[in-house]
């Protein structure tokens, strides 16, 4: 047996002369009622009712805030936000009524006028709910603007009714973007969020594209089983940021299997771990063998950051990644690595002179990058056989602008 005492009472107080409104006798989806009143204590909503399916104790406060009077219109305006106080999920579509104001003159403005005599109406708190459209046990909605016209300064009361899906008729598909600190592609509890997007492709081709919560999370609902695709993205690196690289496989294709009422069962494990280290993009670079000394190719100017030999258990060729940094507009700038022709006389020979040609292609920016090119070790030490008639070479010696950088090779 429910009791309407509270909100009986409020009616009746109010002697309002428009019909009051009857909770649903057996209410499938969550519904929770408030008084609402304001006074010189601002805006209240007190939660008077809660009904819910199966005697699932749902919760919810609802919090305003921005309260704004302008005393020229007449107009009350609140930014109200739902607070998920209870241990259950709530779902869209979710909406908040109002009625029953006494004054009874009163009416908001920017609400949707429900019913026939149009003494109710409505917000709708569907796209309030964040991108998986729930309301997580916990979670507070976004605000909703509310636009009240008074018929002067002074106290009201009103009733509100939230109104929730009990059970969602979508799945949901999500999961975290991580800092994968220890690079081993699995989310550890002491790992933070990560950084960027996520594109989900659904079974029908439609495409979305979501930004994780502050906390890493990402999610979004589908209503379809199938296969979707899950691809991570990165944010817009700027100039100087090498590009970002990921521990785990990307794009992710997740099955999403439909449960017995055709709604695909949820996933909620599509992560993507972000690498600390900076990310090296496989991009051979153009191999020149010069007469001359290395240091008398002409060239733009360039620094050299980091010069790095892949190891076995990177995939692809194995490879020397050079690290370069330059100013211009763009980081695509022609680089050429350059070694010196040995000379047949020096045996046996086991040092590469190199060096780097840059071409800023005359461009006048004064930002600056770093790229990262690589050199084929199997190319370069097939070059080198042809030349030398050996095996090799053993040791880099880079000349750079800044100086000498000698480098052994494994
Ligand atoms: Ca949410
Ligand atoms: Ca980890």
């Amino acid at each position: 047996m429910r009791v309407f005492s509270l909100l009986m009472i409020l009616l009746l107080v109010g002697g309002c002369s428009s019909d009051p409104v009857e909770p649903d006798p057996d209410p499938i989806d969550p519904e929770v009622w408030f008084d609402g009143s304001y006074d010189d204590s601002g805006l209240v909503l007190q939660r008077t009712e809660v009904f819910g399916k199966g005697g699932v104790v749902v919760t919810l406060d609802l919090v305003a805030t921005e309260l704004e009077y302008d005393p020229r219109e007449q107009r009350l305006s609140a930014v109200v936000q739902v607070r998920n106080t209870s241990r259950t999920d709530l779902y869209a579509p979710a909406d908040i009524t109002l009625s029953n104001f006494t004054p009874d003159s009163i009416r908001p403005l920017n609400a949707i006028s429900v019913g026939e005599d149009a003494r109710r109406w409505r917000y709708d708190y569907s796209d309030a709910l964040g991108d998986d459209d729930i309301l997580s046990a916990g979670e507070e909605s976004s605000g909703v603007l509310w636009i009240l016209q008074l018929p002067g300064p002074g106290s009201f009361s009103f009733a509100a009714v939230a109104r929730f899906a009990a059970q969602a008729d979508f799945g949901v598909l999500g999961g975290h973007l991580f800092l994968d600190a220890n690079r081993d592609g699995e989310r550890d509890p002491s790992e933070g969020p990560g950084i960027g997007s996520v594109e989900v492709t659904y079974p029908d081709g439609r495409k979305v594209v979501v930004r994780a919560a502050e906390s890493g999370l990402w999610s979004v609902r589908s209503d379809t089983g199938g296969i979707h695709t899950a691809r991570w993205i990165s944010p817009p690196t700027a100039a100087g940021i090498l590009p970002i690289c990921l521990t785990t496989p990307n794009p992710l294709q997740i099955l999403m299997t439909p449960g017995p009422d055709g709604v695909p069962n949820s996933f909620r494990d599509a992560d993507f771990g972000i690498d600390p280290e900076p990310c090296v993009l496989w991009r051979p670079m153009p191999i020149l063998v010069s007469d001359v000394p290395v240091d008398t190719l002409e060239s733009d100017p360039w620094t050299l950051i980091r010069l790095h030999q892949t190891g076995p258990d990177v995939p692809g060729p194995e490879r020397l990644d050079i690290t370069v940094g330059f100013g211009g507009c763009s980081a695509g700038h022609p680089l050429t690595f350059a070694f010196e022709r040995p000379d047949d006389t020096a045996v046996p020979k086991t040092t590469m002179t190199a060096t780097i040609v840059h071409d800023d292609l005359g461009e006048l920016c004064e930002a600056y990058f770093h790229t990262t090119r690589s050199v084929e070790l199997s190319e370069l030490r097939r070059m080198w056989l042809d030349l030398t008639g050996q095996e090799g070479p053993r040791v880099l010696e880079m000349h750079t602008p800044q100086g000498i950088e000698v480098f052994e090779l494994r």
